[in-house]
């Protein structure tokens, strides 16, 4: 695990992702980008483009997504920040009910420092990312193109398979 020290408390540099596709997706996301500012153990270095993004999986029919990522410093364990991410999709009124259906705020983190976990709770590297061209493409906007993802390879690597069709620059 890398890790920075400051002051005492260890800082580790993590992505998330974030993704709406109900009640004005750009200022669900640009609220939560304050948000997660807001808290006093992170950090937020730098935010990407918005994407208007085509859904993947889910129900037929639901609308298109607004995707983003962050990369962020943090001093929260990986469960703690789970916890915080969580609280602000509630704030958000996010309801989970129809498994990948349509939803006010999703947070997800992608990358915690080179941490590999896999519990009930969380899974880091997120599972599916390498198969995302909605994540791996606002990912590349925040963190260099030879950044490892895990066993997969590299960002830019995993990028050059995948069809980026169906991800477009979205001005909020
Ligand atoms: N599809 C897109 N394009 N963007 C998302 O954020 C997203 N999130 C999901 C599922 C339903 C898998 N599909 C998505 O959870």
């Amino acid at each position: 695990m890398s890790v920075t020290s400051f002051g005492g408390a260890e800082w580790v540099e993590a992505y998330v992702a974030l993704g709406s596709n109900l009640e004005n997706p750009c200022m669900q996301l640009q609220s939560a980008l304050a948000e997660i500012a807001q808290n006093p153990a992170i950090v937020l270095l730098k935010h990407s483009n918005f994407y208007d993004t085509t859904p993947v999986g889910g129900p037929a029919g639901q609308p298109n997504y607004l995707n983003a990522a962050v990369k962020l410093r943090t001093t929260l364990t990986p469960p703690a920040l789970l916890n915080a991410l969580q609280a602000i999709e509630e704030a958000h009124g996010r309801v989970r009910d129809v498994r990948w259906g349509p939803r006010t705020l999703d947070l997800d983190i992608l990358l915690y420092g080179d941490l590999v976990l896999d519990t009930a709770e969380l899974t880091i590297p997120h599972p599916r990312m390498h198969e995302r061209a909605f994540v791996l493409v606002p990912l590349r906007d925040v963190a260099p193109g030879q950044l490892p993802i895990s066993d997969k390879g590299t960002l830019d690597g995993l990028l050059a398979t995948l069809s980026t069709e169906g991800v477009t620059h979205h001005e909020c």
